[in-house]
């Protein structure tokens, strides 16, 4: 592995913040490359991408036949870094909640394994959210901690992988394809004896464009908490 980082963001309907992400990461983290993978978004922001890689260089796009779902998505970035050499791999949502300012941090970041970036730190980092979002999202932490026994924030995309550290084989044991992916993936990191680190982080909104977590994704996801927190507590119940 020769290669330093690289920056992995999965795309869907995403054509008004492409160009706005590009132009933020250029200035924080210049010359590092950037993957991105559409799973063929309706807006044309595959299309899109692929004018802005000719404009700016080093970015490259990876159109997918259809929606295959986020945790799809990052699984498939995180092999081709690793296919492609990379040591490392910065991962983030492309609607800007994920700043660009704080990748540079991510980037500089030497301890950890992983680094994940955390809503729960600082005192005020959601300010922007209403009550339900947060609610949500404080009771999903709450959730993963307790059932699946991983003290971080587990659901976030904000990361940085040590590939040359941590290999991709755990990635065969992470079954989840959309959002469950995040706390099933630290979950299997975590047994593994990874080191994991936390960044905290502010978690502005979406300003442009819509949100991809539906309902129905929400439901999904509480189903594989529920199935994970299972097969832990049947390993455990072995163990003793
Ligand atoms: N390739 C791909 N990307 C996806 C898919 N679903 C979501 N994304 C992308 O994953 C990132 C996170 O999705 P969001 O819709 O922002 O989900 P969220 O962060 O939970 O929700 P909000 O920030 O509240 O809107 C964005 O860059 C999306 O475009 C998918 O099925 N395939
Ligand atoms: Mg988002």
């Amino acid at each position: 592995m020769d290669k330093d980082l690289l920056i992995f963001i999965p795309t869907y309907n995403e054509k008004e913040n492409v160009r706005l992400i590009i132009e933020g990461l250029r200035f924080n983290l210049p010359g590092v490359p950037i993957l991105f993978c559409d799973d063929s978004s309706p807006d044309g922001t595959s299309e899109l991408l692929r004018q802005l890689a000719k404009e700016f260089g080093g970015i490259e796009v990876v159109t997918r036949a259809s929606k295959l779902g986020i945790g799809s998505a990052h699984k498939f970035g995180i092999h081709r870094a690793a296919e492609l050499g990379y040591q490392r791999v910065l991962t983030l949502d492309c609607d800007l909640t994920h700043q660009p300012s704080d990748c540079a941090r991510f980037a500089a970041h030497s301890c950890g394994d992983i680094v994940v970036g955390s809503r729960f730190r600082g005192s005020n980092s959601m300010a922007d959210w209403n009550f339900m979002r947060k609610a949500i999202t404080r009771v999903g932490h709450l959730a993963t901690c307790l059932l699946l026994g991983i003290p971080y924030d587990a659901t976030g995309a904000l990361r940085r992988y040590r590939l040359d550290r941590v290999g991709v084989d755990w990635l065969k044991k992470v079954k989840s394809d959309g959002y469950a992916f995040f706390f099933e993936s630290l979950m299997v990191l975590n047994s593994r004896g990874a080191e994991i680190d936390e960044i905290s982080i502010d978690l502005p909104k979406r300003t442009c464009g819509s949100s991809k977590m539906s309902v129905f994704e929400l439901f999904r996801s509480f189903i594989m908490l529920l199935s994970l927190a299972g097969t832990r507590f049947r390993i455990n119940q072995r163990s003793v």
